[in-house]
């Protein structure tokens, strides 16, 4: 049997009481479970509902509010990590299956396909939905890239929705993800990264179940509203930045596999059907983001630009007088990722912004001269940018290693 996990913040309480609902109706959901972050407006709408829910599905269904767990910021980490230590400690289910709360798609399949990918013996599922090609510009530019430059040769890359919050992990997963103080410590936005980086390391297979309508839920606007996001993103992404994958002994031959390769099973659902409005949505308000690049300089920011190529540099210090984007191309954002992992500082404010102006032209670059020719054009494009980085960074790795055994 399973607990359902819908961590919540401030949602229209309709939306939640409904997925909380089909999630109720399950046949193999023993109990759902709702993790607020305060006693507001979202939490007392279902604090009065609940009731008559449970009478009407004869289920349990709990509310509560997330401990404080981690040393980050209070986010949805604190949120999911409180779900975990509830599963292991309130429950004896063998599953735990999260979903966001604002999804106006949901169904009762969500469920049945995770717990189907369980019962054949995953023990972490993963859902992943189609999305537009100015969507998952978190995903595409920073997370995906950030595997790619870090552990090319590991099952990392490949996953497809890295930072889904749609997930299914059965006990033992959990048992090990509580034990680990990353994991733990990580009560932010960085959660879905150090999930998904755990589950890989310790070896586990993992299945993405794909779901074809698509995750319908709340909406962005500018780029902006995807600040801190980013920035907690990154943030993660660096802080694992010298852990190793490395899971088998290491023999001159193929130590460069074992200093990136997870190895693990991993198998990804063909994604058969792809919605009409998903060719047609844009992700997020162009126009509106433009104007983000102008704004909001300091003269620190200008001379940390220094630590960067130069054509990063001049590159975006003309943003100062007008929005210019397209020096961002794949090759500069590269070079750029590099720089930022060796040099940004998450607790600046400084550093924050700059890489927001730094991300934000990327992905303006992008959409401009690549998302504009088309839904198929740009995720032929975005899969081989990846791939482009693997086998960039992974011929770096071995030159370094090979370096290192000559001397
Ligand atoms: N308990 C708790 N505490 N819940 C939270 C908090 C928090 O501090 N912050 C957000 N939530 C809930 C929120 O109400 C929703 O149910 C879910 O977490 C996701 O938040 P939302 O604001 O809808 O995030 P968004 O932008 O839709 O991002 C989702 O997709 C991202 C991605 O894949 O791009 C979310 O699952 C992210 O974790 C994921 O990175
Ligand atoms: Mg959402």
């Amino acid at each position: 049997m399973c607990l359902v996990v819908f961590p919540f913040k401030k949602e229209n309480p309709q939306v939640v009481l409904n997925n909380v609902k089909i999630a109720a109706q399950h046949p193999r959901v023993e109990e759902v479970l709702c993790v607020g972050v305060e006693k507001e407006e979202t939490y007392r709408g279902l604090e009065q509902n609940i009731p008559s829910l449970k009478m009407d599905t004869n289920k349990e269904i709990n509310l509560i509010l997330q401990e404080r767990i981690g040393d980050k910021r209070p986010g949805k980490g604190d949120g999911m990590n409180t779900a975990l230590k509830y599963f292991l400690e309130e429950t004896d289910s063998n599953n735990i299956l999260f979903f966001d709360s604002d999804i106006v798609t949901f169904g009762p399949h969500w469920i049945t396909k995770a717990i189907e990918g369980a019962d054949m013996g995953y023990p972490v599922v993963r859902h992943y939905f189609p999305r537009a090609s100015t969507d998952a510009m978190i995903t595409w530019m920073i997370t995906k890239t950030g595997f790619a430059l870090l552990w090319p040769a590991s099952e990392l890359p490949w996953i497809e929705q890295p930072l889904g919050g749609e997930l299914l992990f059965n006990r033992s997963v959990v048992e090990k993800l509580v034990q680990e103080k990353d994991v733990m410590n990580r009560s932010d936005w960085g959660i879905d990264t150090m999930y998904t980086f755990y589950t890989v390391k310790y070896g586990y297979p993992m299945l993405e179940t794909y779901i074809s309508e698509g995750k319908l839920h709340k909406l962005y606007g500018k780029l902006s509203d995807l600040r801190t996001m980013l920035v907690e993103c990154f943030d993660t992404i660096k802080s694992l930045k010298d852990t190793s994958l490395a899971l088998s002994a290491k023999s001159p031959d193929t130590e460069h596999l074992s200093v990136c390769n997870g190895g693990i099973v991993h198998r990804a659902e063909h994604p058969h059907e792809v919605p009409a409005e998903v060719f047609e949505k844009i992700g997020f308000d162009i126009e509106g983001s433009l104007t983000l690049l102008v704004e909001n300089w300091t003269p620190r920011m200008e001379e940390l630009l220094d630590l960067f190529p130069r054509r990063v540099r001049d590159g975006l210090l003309s943003n100062r007088t007008s929005p210019s984007f397209s020096f961002m191309d794949e090759h500069t954002w590269r070079e750029t990722y590099y720089v930022l992992l060796e040099h940004f500082d998450s607790g600046d404010e400084d550093w924050q912004e700059l890489i927001f102006k730094l991300w934000t032209s990327r992905v303006l670059c992008y959409t401009t001269t690549i998302a504009l020719r088309g839904y198929f054009f740009a995720m032929r494009y975005l899969y081989s940018m990846i791939d482009r980085y693997m086998s960039h960074s992974a011929r770096q790795i071995i030159k370094k290693i090979k370096g290192t055994d000559r001397k």
